[in-house]
């Protein structure tokens, strides 16, 4: 299902020749993939209802980086999403029968309006953006993802948090039963993750909700899932079911698991190695077998927008 499109709003109208020709490959790899390439409901898969599943009203955002975006089968079938396995391609595998409707947002504690919203209501009263941003995985791998969605700092405007609420902290749908990784320990369920209201309100986190102008494949987190782009790509949480306003700083899942590996923070800093393996280079998904890593930029790029919020925070201790 979709965000249904009211009469008086237009379609999503192709912004660029980027986008087109993005487009064009998304639906050409959506008739590939219902043909061939991907196992079980493919079509489905990349356009959960129907092959005309595209968000309707979409604007295109501020913040878009112009490297040419990764195609569409490297963005849905090369994922992590542990509810659905540890392996890049169980996402897409084990989340076809996962149905992301009917949906409840809970919105919690320090804010005047707190409740439990449905996706559509939550959603709404806002402007759906594409955003094409970088997104670095602390694994050392990297994507370039034409994201659609909404920016986390309008609905944080939109609950008023209170003087008290000092942090965002986000959980994901608990149920083993439609959730299969779920019934492993790979983490601590629910995944759950945090930002703090400083970077919770920046502009740059977005609520995702779709991908190349579609409704949001399962396996990247449907129906909605944060992106936090000059952070580490586990900072993303998917499958977004409780937003809440704390006084205290959230503790993550990966934190809970090796809290000497995953920081709280976990911005993108080739500088600060991982225990186990450098970050100063990446490699950029789809580029080829032999193509060279990249370099890995402070903050992924983006310390042009950021990099005041860690003024005088000594980064590496603070990873
Ligand atoms: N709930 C949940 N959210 C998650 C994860 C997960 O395992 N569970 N994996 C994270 C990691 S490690 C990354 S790199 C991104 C991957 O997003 P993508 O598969 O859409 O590219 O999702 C993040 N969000
Ligand atoms: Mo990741």
């Amino acid at each position: 299902m979709l965000i249904r499109k009211p009469p008086d709003i237009r379609s999503y109208e192709i912004t660029s020749e980027t986008n087109y020709v993005n487009r064009r490959q998304f639906l050409r790899t959506s008739a590939l993939a219902g043909g061939s390439l991907l196992a079980g409901s493919a079509l489905s898969a990349i356009v959960p209802d129907s092959p005309m599943a595209e968000l309707p009203g979409v604007i295109a955002g501020g913040y878009s980086t112009t490297e040419a975006p990764n195609s569409v089968e490297d963005i849905v079938t090369y994922n992590n999403y542990y509810e659905f396995g540890t392996g890049k391609s169980d996402p897409v595998n084990n989340s076809q029968d996962f149905k992301p409707r009917p949906w409840t947002i809970e919105v919690a504690g320090h804010a005047d309006i707190t409740g439990t919203f449905d996706i559509e209501d939550f959603i709404k009263p806002h402007i759906l953006e594409e955003r094409i941003y970088r997104m670095r995985c602390v694994e050392a791998w990297s994507m370039v993802i034409p994201w659609v969605g909404i920016p986390l700092v309008d609905v944080i405007k939109r609950f008023k948090p209170t003087s008290a609420a000092k942090f965002v902290r986000f959980e994901t749908l608990h149920d083993p039963a439609r959730m299969p990784g779920q019934r492993r320990g790979s983490l601590q369920w629910p995944y759950r993750e945090g930002l703090t209201i400083a970077e919770a309100t920046n502009p740059l986190p977005l609520l995702v909700v779709g991908l190349y102008g579609h409704a949001l494949p399962n396996q990247n987190g449907a129906p909605i899932r944060l992106v936090v782009p000059w952070k580490y790509g586990f900072k993303g949480i998917k499958g977004i079911v409780k937003m809440s306003f704390e006084s205290r700083q959230p503790v993550s899942s990966w934190q809970m698991a090796a809290s000497h590996e995953y920081g709280f923070y976990a911005n993108v800093n080739p500088n600060v190695a991982h225990p186990r393996w450098s970050q100063a280079r990446e490699r950029r998904i789809g580029a080829g077998f032999f193509a060279e890593k990249q370099a890995t930029l402070m903050f992924n790029g983006y310390g042009e927008q950021v990099a005041h919020l860690y003024a005088g925070l000594d980064l590496r201790r603070n990873f």
